[in-house]
């Protein structure tokens, strides 16, 4: 595989796959396909080699220029989407048009151009599970966890819009013999997420000393993976994976947002109640968790950032260094979510 296009690269969970494809496989031409809404942001890729890396500012769901783009690789591996559900559930329509057509885009020039396809999906796609404590005995076993034979049953118009997106893939196999593989992954932490997701706006709250807000009452559970353990995964499924197959993402971290929050004041040494209990989100997940076993026997994966204090640690230290790359949207974002009281 010598020449792969990135679609959003320039995101967060994209740029920080980019930044793994130039240090671990230089001889990869990367071309990023990206929007850059606002949640796009050049300077994720700043400082990458450009004789590797070229951005292409462009839409998905442009199909002449995906067209054109796709004659030239040998595969794509899709990541752009509009990803935060606090979004669609103000304004669906970005969702679908991005999720959906711009997924379609990419796998009908896939198919007519014989490419190899990565699809990168989530774990919210199977709706959520119960929490343990909610489970006979208290919560004594592990509970269920998702797999790739879990049936799809998404909450959010984020989710449902992924899920959509999903299933177009896996008719494309079924029907077209779309080279494709699809990933579904648990929740990502690390350098250049978006202040708008939930890790991010806390540490970012702690240093603008803004009080950090939770949701709800913050039992809601969800299973954290670092974003490089991710694109080890993404780069496995890419180079080994069986056409056609799922596989789920996940490095066993899972976490009440309570206790998430009580580690960030903690490591930002603030006392750990320094925090508001605000509006819940409509039709909140409780719990998700991720079963990887196929992940790990059939594609010899397994995750290397697990101690997620330390990674915590590491991504709290990026937002304190690199003040200049979220400081100037802090004030809207809050803003926004004043409007929900949250
Ligand atoms: P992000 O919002 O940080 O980045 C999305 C990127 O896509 C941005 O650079 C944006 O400019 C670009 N984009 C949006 N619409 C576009 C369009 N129409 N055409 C071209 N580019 C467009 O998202 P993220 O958190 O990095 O998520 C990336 C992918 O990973 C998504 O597909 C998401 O569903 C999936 N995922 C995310 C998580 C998570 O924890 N964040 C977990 C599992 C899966
Ligand atoms: O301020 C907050 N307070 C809070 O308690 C925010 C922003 C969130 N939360 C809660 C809601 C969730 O239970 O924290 C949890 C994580 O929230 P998000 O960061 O918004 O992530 P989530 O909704 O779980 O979805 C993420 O993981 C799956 C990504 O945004 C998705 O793109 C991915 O598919």
């Amino acid at each position: 595989m010598k020449k792969i296009i990135v679609t959003g690269g320039a995101g967060f969970i994209g740029s920080n796959f980019v930044h793994y494809v130039v240090k671990h496989h230089p001889e990869v031409q990367v071309t990023v396909l990206d929007k850059l809404t606002y949640a796009g942001n050049r300077a994720n890729l700043a400082g990458l080699p450009e004789e590797q890396v070229k951005l292409v500012v462009g839409d998905i769901a442009d199909a002449k220029l995906v067209n054109e783009l796709v004659q030239e690789t040998d595969a794509v591996v899709h990541y752009a989407a509009e990803s935060h559900n606090d979004n669609s559930l103000k304004d669906p329509f970005p969702f679908v048009q991005t999720n959906i057509i711009g997924t379609y885009t990419l796998i009908e020039a896939c198919r007519k151009n014989d490419v190899r396809y990565h699809h990168v999906s989530t774990d919210e796609v199977y709706g959520d599970l119960p929490l343990r404590e909610d489970l006979p005995g208290h919560g004594e076993g592990e509970g269920e966890k998702f797999t790739d034979q879990t049936p799809y049953n998404p909450s959010s118009p984020y989710s449902s819009t992924k899920a959509g997106s999903d299933l177009l893939v896996k008719a494309w196999v079924r029907s077209f013999n779309l080279q494709a593989t699809i990933s579904n992954c648990s929740n990502n932490y690390g350098p250049y997420q978006h202040i708008e997701k939930f890790i991010p706006r806390q540490i970012t709250n702690v240093l603008s000393g803004i009080r950090p807000k939770l949701y709800g009452d913050g039992k809601n559970v969800r299973d954290w993976i670092h974003t490089n353990d991710h694109s080890s995964a993404v780069w496995a499924i890419l180079t080994k994976g069986k056409i056609g197959e799922t596989y789920l993402i996940g490095a066993d971290g899972e976490e009440d947002n309570k206790s998430v929050m009580e580690l960030i004041l903690e490591l930002m040494d603030q006392p750990n109640d320094a925090y508001d209990h605000v509006n819940d989100r409509p039709g909140h997940d409780l719990r998700y968790a991720i079963d990887s076993t196929k992940l790990r026997q059939e594609l010899d994966w397994k995750p290397e950032f697990t101690n997620f204090r330390d990674g915590l640690a590491d991504t709290i230290r990026w937002y304190k260094d690199n003040r200049d790359w979220w400081e100037a949207e802090k004030q809207a974002v809050e803003a926004n979510y004043a409007k929900n009281g949250q």
